[in-house]
């Protein structure tokens, strides 16, 4: 008899398994998705009547809802979040491991008749257009609704997918459970909290948590960590990148891909109103890229997503109307604050705080307390077809070849608004040192600052170190690999204000960044990398300070060598699996100081 801590979905096969799922969770019922428009409305229908969802103000925002979650159920839980490979090693020391008989035996247990009294969804879904060579499909078993209707936005739903699988096409068998069984709390959930990945077997078992990337296993646990195990195997990449185009006044398309750890602005760039005359973004991703080299020799990269689960304090009129525009219908949000006529509310939204609002609890919001009325990490979930600024071919099968890479951070001080890559091997160096103050979508001490190399701490699915020598391995492809770059928006200056204004003014960056890959403009040299010159960078008209301005683009030796020191130790963590390059490029910029 089959077993499910021993079985592999692949072996047994798709209808096999979710049999077997079944009768393990006690389900009271199963129900196959068709991703169809009445399924939406009906499960919708149904969280509205259990009251996890409360409609909104149909007049301000048609078709919205918000769902307040658990107060103790917020964030990604990277410290519950396994990577269960054979061998330990292969998870690496940035990973939680457990071995995956252990792991699943746990599991099994949780997950004993965790169902029972709920209704078990199987949910097919393919990350990128269903067609493209790039896409794959998966299937998540989930006895939440809350995440059914949100897979339907952030991921192609398609009956279609189970025919495929059927037909013996590769898949990634997901498993959710809130882990309440007969249990009718308006956020379900547990105490208890698991996130884990099988590599080997392209399994995902998540217990205990509805919230996002730890519920929404496309995304994260699917496209990212299972995704770049599959990537190093297949030779591509799989990343925590957004993708947008540049348009240039004369009509030229850029496209640029850029990595932000979470809540650091890669949604708001991808949605960027350029403040500079006749440039024009479009925005064909905001979160995950698969990256895969073509008949070009060019990297070509595709957003797998089908909507955007993004940050909601900080949005605004004057920060991102974009997204305010893609959120005026059709949204579901989550843990935001409501208006007293049933509109949803978040800091940053307005600069006058609104009277009677309720906060993301469901209480009565007091001004003037230290609790903010909308979580940190309070999210919008909306589809990509209503961005205002989605690529009308932005589901383009074949993916759009990039023409440069960004990694970027938040970092008070020591690091520039911008520097170029002398190298692609300094480029994966550059990616590999990156650091960042914590934000609020993990659980974690907000605004410690903590390395998040290529901003994928949470979501490499293999040795962090391994995968450095994945990337530094295309550059043996002979491949036309674009530029790679390195900034920040987030300096503070010595009053702790933010000297670069960002957002639509992140356009200059943006537009440097394109005379360097069209030669145009030249770099002052340092051991950081390429240094703009603050002339190229056509600030002036910011009217910044001088010392502001200077700022910027300052560097010192004292920083720069106590960051050098701070990278060493922690690429000294990584053991005989650093790549020989990044100790290489590491001992380069090291050297520049006993040359100078
Ligand atoms: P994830 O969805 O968690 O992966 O995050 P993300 O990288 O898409 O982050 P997002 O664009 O949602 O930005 C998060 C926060 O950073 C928001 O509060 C923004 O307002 C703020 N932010 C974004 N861009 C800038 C910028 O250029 N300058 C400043 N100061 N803040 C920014
Ligand atoms: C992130 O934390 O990077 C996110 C949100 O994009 S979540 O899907 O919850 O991971
Ligand atoms: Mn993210």
């Amino acid at each position: 008899m089959n077993d499910i801590k021993s079985v592999s979905p692949q072996q047994i096969g798709l209808d096999e398994w979710v049999r077997l799922v079944a009768e393990h969770t006690k389900a009271d019922r199963v129900i196959w998705c068709d991703g169809s428009q009445k399924e939406y409305d009906s499960l919708i229908a149904d969280l509205v009547a259990k009251g996890t969802l409360i409609k909104l103000n149909q007049e301000k925002r048609p078709d919205s809802y918000l769902a307040r979650t658990d107060p103790s159920d917020v964030a990604r839980v990277e410290e519950r979040t396994f990577i269960c490979s054979a061998n330990r090693e292969d998870a690496g020391p940035t990973n939680p491991w457990m071995a995956p008989d252990q792991m699943k035996s746990l599991m099994a247990e949780l997950f004993e008749g965790a169902m029972q009294g709920r209704t078990m969804y199987v949910i097919p879904f393919s990350m990128g257009p269903i067609d493209s060579p790039l896409a794959r499909y998966g299937v998540e078993i989930t006895d939440s609704e809350y995440v059914v209707v949100n897979m339907h936005i952030m991921t192609r739903v398609l009956p279609e997918v189970f025919n495929r699988i059927r037909n013996g096409n590769g898949w990634v068998a997901t498993i959710h459970s809130v882990g309440a069984p007969n249990s009718d709390a308006t956020w379900p959930c547990n105490k208890e909290k698991y996130i884990s990945h099988f590599p080997e077997t392209l399994e995902v078992w998540s217990f205990g948590s509805g919230y996002g990337g730890n519920a929404l296993l496309g995304k994260k646990c699917m496209s990212l960590r299972i995704g770049s195990h599959l990537a190093r195997k297949e030779g591509w990449l799989a990343e925590h990148m957004l993708i947008m185009r540049l348009i240039s006044p004369e009509g030229k398309r850029y496209h640029i891909s850029a990595a932000f750890p979470s809540a650091c602005g890669k949604t708001n760039l991808a949605m960027l109103k350029p403040s500079l005359d006749g440039w024009k973004v479009e925005t064909i991703g905001d979160d995950i890229a698969w990256i895969s080299p073509n008949a070009n020799g060019r990297l070509r990269a595709i957003n797998p997503e089908n909507g955007f689960f993004g940050v909601a304090p900080g949005t605004s009129e004057k920060s991102n109307p974009v997204a305010m525009q893609m959120l005026a219908k059709e949204t579901l949000f989550t843990n935001v604050a409501m208006t007293s006529d049933g509109d949803v509310w978040w800091e940053g939204m307005t600069r006058e705080i609104p009277e009677g609002l309720t906060d993301w609890r469901g209480e009565k919001y007091q001004a003037g307390r230290a609790l903010p009325a909308a979580h940190p990490n309070a999210r919008f979930t909306s589809p990509a077809r209503n961005c205002p600024t989605i690529a009308a071919d932005w589901d383009d099968p074949e993916g759009f070849e990039l023409d440069a890479i960004i990694f970027g951070g938040r970092r008070s001080s020591g690091i520039p608004l911008i520097t170029e890559s002398e190298s692609w091997s300094h480029g994966v160096f550059m990616g590999a040192s990156m650091a960042s103050e914590q934000t609020a979508a993990a659980e974690g001490t907000v605004g410690e600052l903590r390395r998040d190399p290529f901003a994928m701490l949470p979501f490499c699915g293999y040795n962090m170190a391994d995968y450095w020598g994945h990337w530094l391995g295309f550059s043996d492809k002979d491949l036309k690999l674009p530029k790679i770059f390195r900034v920040n928006w987030f300096l503070k200056n010595s009053e702790s204000k933010f000297v670069w204004p960002g957002f639509s003014e992140n356009a200059r960056a943006l537009k440097w960044i394109v005379g360097r890959v069209e030669g145009q403009v030249e770099i002052k040299r340092t051991p950081l990398g390429g240094l703009p010159l603050l002339a190229d960078l056509g600030i002036a008209e910011l009217n910044l300070s001088e010392e502001d301005e200077a700022y910027l683009l300052h560097w010192s030796k004292s920083e720069v060598g106590k960051e050098l020191e701070a990278v060493q130790e922690y690429l000294g963590k990584f053991g005989d699996h650093l790549p020989e390059e990044l100790a290489i490029e590491l001992e380069k910029r090291l050297a520049f100081f006993d040359k100078n």
